[in-house]
């Protein structure tokens, strides 16, 4: 055996010898996301995977299903809870109905930048509002970047706060995201995302409002002729196992999950902010027409936006939304 061989599959034995050693068994388990397989979410799925793999010496597998094929983040939920499926990514938002505090990643402007979501997320309020999870039956491991959010639509150039009136908007089935597009005079309608491209399409919507990133790999630009830098909130992802599921792994087993799930985090938020830095360029090259919003306009959206902040506030609870101030305080000195 040539060298180079002997020392590859000394490290392949070592691996496997530490898998072999821990209180690992045979793992099927299924994880579904809503994006395409060719999006910032697909690949990081694969890179779970990949990490599972590894990490168990290929006993745990990881099974995933792409662009909702397994149901949208709802009926995903749903599954988990009932054990039918054992670990999904979703959007925080979606999670509300099980976990109100959720509302609190909704909260328009929370965020000025990348770097305070995540230490938010991954802080001590990141975690309390992720054990949230665990008495309603579900385990969340890590935070992944959906991204700060921007509108589309196929009427018109939205300039101003007027340009809004009337736009039929598909949101996120949460109230915040909801109340927030009311607040600005849109005609807010919620919507699963696995709907949400054939919704566009037959124009049974005009708009809806996503990341960059998103409106990439879904292909929105098809559909969809305007682009307004808005950045109105931050959306996490969130990895999700069923607490079913979960009760059955041995502590060997948890870990794999766990130290999978960080190396995913770190893959995935590395990756979705590249992407997202030429990603509007590539929307102009496929024919988007981008429009930037003057500060005054930001200013009175920022003020009608941060209307529903009161009823975060009553959702979550004054404690949460105290903590999150405080933390953002620290954070920005
Ligand atoms: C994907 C969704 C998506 C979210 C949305 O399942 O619904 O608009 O941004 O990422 O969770």
């Amino acid at each position: 055996m040539k060298l180079k061989t002997l020392v590859l599959s000394g490290l392949i034995g070592l691996v496997s010898a530490n898998a072999m050693a821990a209180d690992i068994q045979s793992r099927m388990i299924r994880f579904g996301y809503g994006l395409n397989e060719d999006s910032n979410q697909g690949r990081a799925v694969q890179k779970f995977a990949a990490e599972v793999g590894k990490l168990s010496g290929d006993k745990m597998k990881v099974r995933a299903f792409g662009a909702a094929t397994l149901g949208s983040d709802l009926q995903m939920q749903q599954a988990l809870l009932g054990g039918a499926q054992e670990m999904m990514v979703g959007s925080t938002a979606t999670l509300v109905g099980i976990v109100p505090e959720m509302a609190i990643w909704d909260t328009p402007f929370l965020f000025n930048n990348a770097e305070e979501a995540d230490a938010v997320l991954d802080g001590p309020v990141g975690e309390q509002v992720k054990a949230k999870l665990e008495e309603k039956g579900l385990v969340g491991l890590v935070y992944w970047e959906n991204g700060f959010r921007n509108l589309t639509n196929s009427q018109r150039p939205v300039t101003s706060l007027e340009d809004m009136d009337g736009i039929r908007l598909r949101v996120m089935q949460n109230n915040v995201f909801l109340d927030s597009f009311k607040a600005l005079g849109a005609n807010a309608v919620p919507m699963a995302f696995s709907e949400l491209f054939t919704a566009l399409e037959t124009r049974t919507v005009d708009g809806q409002e996503n990341p960059y990133n998103t409106i990439l790999s879904s292909k929105f630009y098809e559909v969809q002729k305007y682009l307004t830098v808005t950045n109105h909130v931050y959306s996490p992802w969130i990895v999700l196992v069923s607490k079913k599921f979960w009760d059955k792994l041995s502590d060997d087993e948890r870990r794999v999950l766990e130290q999978a799930a960080a190396a995913s985090r770190d893959f995935e938020r590395r990756d979705t902010r590249e992407e997202a830095a030429w990603a509007l360029a590539e929307l102009k090259e496929k024919g988007m027409e981008v429009n930037e919003l003057d500060a005054a306009q930001v200013d009175r959206m920022r003020e009608r936006l941060t209307e529903v902040n009161q009823g975060i506030a009553k959702e979550v609870g004054q404690q949460l939304w105290d903590d999150v101030q405080a933390e953002l305080q620290k954070i920005r000195g």
